[in-house]
């Protein structure tokens, strides 16, 4: 698989699949995850709902990844996932490695090719950046999938940077 980053408004890129870090309840939030429920239309925000109620009635759970529509945004689909909250005193680091492993799981079941990743856990989450894009490149990188290629989408233009940074430091 293909790794790249880039900078920018992940509602805006035209993959088959954009990924959501989302929150339990599946219904909506700040962050890119308001972004994406505001760019993509309330298709994306039916689906969520009929998902809460027939497979996850307590949420989505932590680390696993469940596709909707994309609704009204270029990409065809939205692969929502639930990044832990970071803590000081646990390592959650196993938790944050399996949003983008059942991600990926999750494309390779409904065949998106390409897809493209906000930096999950990394915003309202509290996530410490660098540690964030390390988790995220490697666990994208170590993980098999019949996906072709995965873009990191950073927000801002410091973030990128630091993105790229760590890219280097890891050889990708
Ligand atoms: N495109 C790409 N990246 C974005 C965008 C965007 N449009 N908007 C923000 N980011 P966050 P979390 C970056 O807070 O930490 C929501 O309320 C942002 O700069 O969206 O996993 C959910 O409902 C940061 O680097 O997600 C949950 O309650 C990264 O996306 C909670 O936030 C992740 O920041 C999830 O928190």
């Amino acid at each position: 698989m293909r790794i790249e980053i880039a900078q920018g408004d992940i509602t805006t890129f035209e993959v088959d699949a954009i990924v959501n870090a989302a929150n339990h309840s599946m219904l909506g939030g700040g962050g890119v995850d308001g972004a994406i429920h505001r760019a993509g239309g309330k298709q994306i925000l039916a689906e969520c709902r009929r998902l809460r109620e027939d497979t996850y009635p307590t949420g989505l759970p932590t680390g696993e990844s469940a596709a909707t529509t994309g609704g009204d945004l270029p990409a065809a689909h939205v692969i929502h996932t639930v990044g832990p909250v970071w803590a000081k005193t646990k390592d959650k680091s196993d938790e944050l490695r399996s949003c983008y492993r059942t991600a990926l799981a999750v494309a390779d079941e409904i065949g998106a090719r390409r897809l493209a990743f906000p930096l999950i856990s990394a915003g309202l989450y509290k996530w410490p950046k660098d540690d964030a894009i390390r988790v995220a490149l490697t666990t994208l990188r170590d993980t098999p999938t019949q996906v072709e290629q995965a873009t990191l989408v950073l927000f801002d233009g410091a973030t990128y940077d630091l993105a790229r940074q760590v890219a280097a430091d890891l050889g990708l």
